[in-house]
């Protein structure tokens, strides 16, 4: 398995600022580093694939929409906005040096109708990514759908629903990034659940059940493990934890105090224990 650490954790739009931080993520033992990717303009591909390579890490992209955009709006030139900007983010994470684009790609997070999903809105949504089908092909790309907990969308809340779509989309390159925090919110036994995601799991995101650092609360570390090793997973895990006072990004997590004393120590103790658990 493959570590990383998701830059939300120090700003809303990873570029050239950030650079200084590649060494010292290097240093704490990390393989890679997961960049956000929300507006293509001021994404920054080339210098971020020169940066990592220069620091011998590997780049994952994580995307949001932004408020906007959404793939299963029922204005079709919205959703035709939306596949146009998610074709431009596939390319730019492939010009970044990465194969996976992960992240809530069906809506934006936070957007709370105050209904249930329709049947349109599901249907919109496999037509939206069938039809990105041949752009990731084109990119050798991988395009992992993340479930979110009920707060944060009403979309695609559970495992067992995120496997359902992925079986309606039926391309091989479009699958889950299954997260241990919006698991431990929505899920009865999230390890079993992790394990049905069986050949549809692409990418994961780990993080304690307050969004600090992994191995400090109650999620289920061992099982999680355990149903990682029993479906074969052998790809990323990722911390993703947000900035204490980055603005927007905290809002949209709802991070309204330190989780820890610095945001560092979610990323270097995190991985020290991740590292662990694999061991166990
Ligand atoms: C959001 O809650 C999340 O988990 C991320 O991966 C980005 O949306
Ligand atoms: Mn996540």
């Amino acid at each position: 398995m493959k570590f990383g650490i998701n830059t939300f954790l120090w700003t809303i739009n990873f570029g050239s600022k950030e650079f200084e931080l590649l060494a010292e993520i290097k240093r704490h033992g990390f393989d890679g580093v997961e960049v956000s990717l929300i507006r293509p303009e001021i994404f920054e591909a080339s210098e971020i694939r020169r940066a990592l390579a220069e620091n011998g890490l590997e780049c994952t992209v994580c995307s949001v929409l932004p408020s906007e955009l959404n793939l299963i709006s029922d204005e079709a030139a919205i959703r035709a906005r939306t596949r146009e900007h998610l074709t431009t983010c596939i390319r730019l994470t492939a010009e970044a040096g990465a194969r996976y684009i992960a992240g809530p790609l069906y809506a934006p997070v936070g957007w709370l109708p105050g209904r249930r999903r329709t049947a349109d809105e599901w249907k919109r949504a496999v037509e939206g990514y069938q039809e990105l089908g041949p752009v990731l092909d084109e990119y050798r790309v991988e395009l992992c759908i993340e479930p979110l907990n009920r707060f944060e969308t009403f979309f695609l809340n559970t495992t067992a629903d995120a496997v359902a779509l992925c079986a309606a989309v039926d391309h091989p390159r479009v699958g889950i990034l299954w997260d241990t925090f919006h698991a431990n919110i929505e899920e009865k036994h999230p390890a079993a659940a992790l394990a049905s995601t069986s050949r549809y799991l692409k990418h994961v995101h780990t993080c304690e059940n307050d969004r600090g650092t992994p191995g400090s609360g109650h999620v289920d570390w061992p099982g999680v493990f355990g149903a990682l090793r029993q479906i074969g997973y052998n790809g990323w895990l990722t911390i993703e934890s947000f900035g204490f006072t980055l603005g927007d990004l905290s809002a949209a997590a709802a991070i309204w105090r330190d989780l820890e004393d610095t945001p560092e120590e979610i990323a270097w103790r995190g991985v020290e224990f991740l590292k662990q658990q694999i061991h166990t």
